[in-house]
């Protein structure tokens, strides 16, 4: 087993995905070399990798081999990457800092990161389409990638993100509502339909399939309630971008809602609820187990 670092999870399948993702950026002479420079930049640049080993990590779960399923890690990695590098532009969160490096458009301009969201987006599902077989699997991983990423989920969650910015902040019941409501579309959905992905690519049963999906909502919001935490208790250096932005803002967060040690309460049950989800996995689910466990002690 091997065992998780604070930056990557499994050093292993972290090799197998940079691999595959540097060759899934091979652009033919009609992607202008601008382009090319910044979807490489924002795509390859130093981040943890975890969805795309959780894609790879459900599929050994369910029995499968992790390289069958990496068509669907590339993908899951391309969308998030896209989704911040928009995340980043200036009428968004209008960053300066990303993965320890300039972001996106503080390197290149705004346009071409714009653009840079734009390619991979589209790439994701070329990828999808055309790498996996037969084409019903490719067309039930276009749809459900799709759909995490669509108005409903990751685009829609952002939304209501963007516009809490401007309605007062609350606190109890119903302020812990709608910042989950936000997080399990805005953070969540790519988790989930990255372990669901994987079942799929390995022929989950039912079963393991919606046990694999509650692993995935749990771990969701366990991520985004440590990003959280991280935002007011972490250092900028390891966390590789700007913090204290959020509550500064006057954004709800969950610190904000909870209070700091109620954060770490609930962290704890989102990832003890995670390690639940995979109990009839056995021995099998060790790496979707630790990956849970390091969530909820990360310091990136
Ligand atoms: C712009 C369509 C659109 C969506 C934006 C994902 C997202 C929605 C915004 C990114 C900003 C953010 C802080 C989102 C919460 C999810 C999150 C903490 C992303 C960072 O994920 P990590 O820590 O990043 O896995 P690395 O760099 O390690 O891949």
């Amino acid at each position: 087993m091997n065992v998780i670092s604070q930056s990557n999870v499994c050093s292993e399948l972290r090799e197998l995905i940079d691999a595959a993702l540097r060759r899934s950026v091979e652009f033919d002479a009609g992607c202008p070399s601008r382009l090319r420079e910044a979807v490489e930049y924002s795509l390859l640049a130093p981040g943890k990798r975890l969805r795309p080993q959780l894609v790879l990590m459900a599929a050994q779960a369910c029995g499968g081999e992790a390289g069958d399923a990496l068509p669907a890690a590339v993908a899951v990695e391309m969308i998030h990457a896209y989704s911040l590098v928009h995340d980043d532009l200036p009428a968004m969160d209008d960053d300066d800092l990303r993965r320890g490096r300039p972001t996106c458009h503080n390197q290149f301009d705004e346009a071409t990161a714009i653009l840079v969201g734009d390619a991979l987006l589209a790439r994701a599902f070329e990828v999808l389409a055309t790498e996996i077989k037969p084409a019903q699997r490719a067309a039930r991983c276009c749809a459900e990638l799709a759909n995490a990423a669509g108005a409903t989920a990751l685009v829609g969650g952002q939304a209501d993100d963007l516009a809490a910015q401007y309605v007062e902040n609350g606190s109890g019941g119903g302020a812990l509502d709608r910042l989950e409501s936000i997080h399990r579309r805005k953070t969540g959905a790519l988790f989930r339909v990255a372990v669901r992905m994987g079942g799929l690519l390995a022929q989950a049963t039912d079963g393991q399939l919606q046990a694999l999906d509650t692993y995935g909502q749990h771990l969701g919001l366990a991520f985004q309630l440590g990003d959280d935490l991280l935002d007011v208790l972490g250092s900028e250096g390891e966390v590789g971008k700007r913090l204290g932005k959020d509550s500064g803002r006057g954004k709800t967060t969950y610190p904000a809602v909870l209070g700091v040690a109620d954060c770490q309460a609930r962290l704890e049950l989102l990832v003890a609820a995670a390690c639940q989800a995979l109990e009839s996995f056995g021995e099998a689910a060790g790496a979707l187990r630790e990956v849970a466990l390091f969530i909820g002690k990360r310091t990136n």
